[in-house]
This record gives structure tokens, C-alpha cells and sequence, in this order.
């Protein structure tokens, strides 16, 4: 990569960080300017995450765990003995832990880019379920990868929880659904959590907070690239802006220059007119119809449909 040799950055793998660089400058020389939300998730990105999840407006997070909490006993009658339940990207074990305790599975596959992540995750579930087989895969969990030949021949259940889903467009949760029905294999089941479309109000409030943790997680981005690839992004030069675009269902995420600048990043100058925007998250909002038809057109039928009694969130088991 040829960003790499300009980058000094003791703490993480070149891979990370050189994908890190090719993807900033090529969001960044690009019109309209973008960033990709996964490089939202350093330490500092993470932490904030996790007091967005806990921020009174942000209902999708306690919904989904409440969901998980009263239906665990109708989500267990579907999932066939002996099974292995294999999760597509590994955050914190909260939700899965509640499904291990209303479920008897065999065997827990966590499937993370993240191996130290896994690791200790794999250590706690072990300790606290010790008949439970725990075998974590690093990998990218939107690729290809191969399930541990321990689980050969169990029933397979995939988990991807969060509306981690509505990070993608359209054409790629289909691929994304596509691909886990392939790697799952004919039979399989797939639980998985998708915010609901609702009122606007509602879903604005929920990305604007009042504490302005959602403005910090998403100016973080901009405090990132200072630190891992040498920009000199002035945080008061720009403001966070979440609005619903209500055609394409999706909220989406923006940082918006206050005034005319010009950064450095990498030997490269980008410019911002007053005004422009650098768009760093879309975050997808399903009817219970569209869902269908996508998880239909990628191999999949919903067999169930799990909501709180508002209709804000959903937890979906699709049968392969
Ligand atoms: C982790 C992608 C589900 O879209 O609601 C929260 C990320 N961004 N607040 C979401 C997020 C701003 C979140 N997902």
C-alpha cells in the first residue's frame, strides 16, 4: 500500500491502518465526500457507542434486548437440539448471552476481525457457560470464511443482532444475507435484529441526541484521522447533522463544514467549501414487508417476526 510507509502507528496491525488510509483519502477526493462507518470503532469510538446504547433517546438497543428477554422461551422452541449458533460480528456479549441462557446450544462461534476482542469474549462466555463449546473464527464477517470443522453436522442458527444490517445498502444485505445463507448451509436458521421504519421525530431524536454523545461519535472520525494518519482536521471547523431521508428509509450521518477550509492528510489537500458535507453513516429502516422481500430475494424466508408492542424494533428468524 502506498500510504503505509508515511504512517507511524505503533498500536495497530499496517493492514488496519493502511485500509484506514486508502479508504479516508479516497472518501475524502471523492464528490459527494464520504467516510465509512466501520472506522467509527476505535477505543474512543467504541466507548461512545456504548453511551449512545444507554442515551434515553436511542430506543433500539434496550428495545432489542427486551425483545431477546420476553421471547426467549418462543426463539428456543425453533432452535433444533445440539445446535451451534454462529455470530456475525462480535460486540458485547450482552445479547447473545441472553439467548445462550433461554437456548440450549451446543456450540457458540463468534466471527470477528477483532482476535483480541474474541479472545477475552470467548474466556468470559466459557466461564459462565462451561458446557457450551466456544470456538471464536477471525475473519470479516461480510466475506467468506470457513466454519470450524468442530461444528460439522450440527444444526446451524446465525445471530447478527443490533441492526448491525441497516449499515448496508440495500444490494449489500443482500449479498451480506446471501452469503450467510451459503456458509450456513440448506436448513439453517438466521436471527436477525432490524430496526423498524416509525416517525420521524422519533428516529431524529434518536441520532440528535441532547447530550451530544452522538455529535462526539461521529466528530471522532475526524479526531481519528489527526491521530492514525497525521490530518490536521480543526474539530470546531465542523458540526454533525443526522437527518431521515424518508425515500431511500435510512438516516444518515453527516459532518458539515461551518466555514471554507482546506485539510492535509497523507500528502493530500482536501478542500471544503462552507457548508459541504462529508456523509459517514447510513443506518437503513426496514417495514416489516421490504425485509421480507429482501431476505426472500437472498435465499431466506422469515419465519417469524418478533416485535416490541410499539413496533420499533424487530428480531427476525429466517429459515433457509
Ligand atoms: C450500530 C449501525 C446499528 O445505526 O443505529 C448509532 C450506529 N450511529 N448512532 C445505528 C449508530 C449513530 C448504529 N448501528
Amino acid at each position: 500500500n502506498v500510504y503505509a510507509p508515511a504512517l507511524a502507528n505503533a498500536h495497530l496491525p499496517d493492514e488496519t491502518t493502511s485500509a484506514f488510509a486508502s479508504d479516508a483519502v479516497a472518501g475524502l477526493t471523492q464528490h459527494p465526500k464520504l467516510l465509512p462507518p466501520k472506522y467509527f470503532y476505535d477505543a474512543k469510538g467504541s466507548d461512545l457507542f456504548e453511551q449512545i446504547t444507554r442515551l434515553p433517546e436511542y430506543y433500539p438497543t434496550r428495545t432489542e434486548l427486551g425483545i431477546l428477554r420476553d421471547r426467549g422461551a418462543e426463539i428456543a422452541k425453533i432452535i433444533p437440539d445440539d445446535a451451534a449458533l454462529i455470530e456475525f460480528g462480535a460486540g458485547a456479549t450482552t445479547k447473545v448471552r441472553l439467548l445462550l441462557e433461554s437456548c440450549r446450544f451446543a456450540a457458540y462461534v463468534p466471527v470477528d476481525i477483532s482476535g483480541d476482542f474474541l479472545t477475552e469474549q470467548a474466556d468470559s462466555l466459557r466461564r459462565d457457560f462451561p458446557d457450551l463449546a466456544v470456538h471464536p473464527v477471525i475473519a470479516d464477517f461480510t466475506t467468506t470464511f470457513k466454519l470450524p470443522d468442530a461444528i460439522h453436522g450440527k444444526p446451524k442458527v446465525g445471530f447478527f443482532p443490533g441492526s448491525t444490517i441497516g449499515n448496508f445498502e440495500p444490494h449489500e444485505a443482500c449479498r451480506f444475507l446471501r452469503s450467510a445463507r451459503e456458509i450456513l448451509g440448506a436448513g439453517a436458521l438466521m436471527v436477525v435484529g432490524v430496526d423498524l421504519e416509525k416517525e420521524e421525530r422519533i428516529l431524529h431524536d434518536a441520532y440528535n441526541d441532547g447530550a451530544g454523545v452522538t455529535a462526539r461519535f461521529n466528530l471522532n472520525l475526524l479526531v481519528r484521522i489527526n491521530r492514525e494518519l497525521g490530518g490536521n482536521f480543526d474539530l470546531s471547523g465542523f458540526v454533525h447533522r443526522a437527518i431521515y431521508n424518508r425515500e431511500q428509509h435510512r438516516i444518515e450521518m453527516h459532518l458539515i463544514a461551518r466555514k471554507p477550509q482546506t485539510v492535509r492528510l497523507l500528502g493530500t489537500t482536501v478542500s471544503f467549501r462552507a457548508g459541504e458535507s462529508i456523509h459517514t453513516e447510513n443506518s437503513y429502516k426496514y417495514s416489516i414487508e421490504r425485509f421480507g422481500a429482501l431476505a426472500r430475494g437472498s435465499g431466506w424466508r422469515v419465519r417469524t417476526v418478533w416485535t416490541d408492542a410499539a413496533k420499533m424494533f424487530s428480531v427476525q428468524a429466517l429459515v433457509a
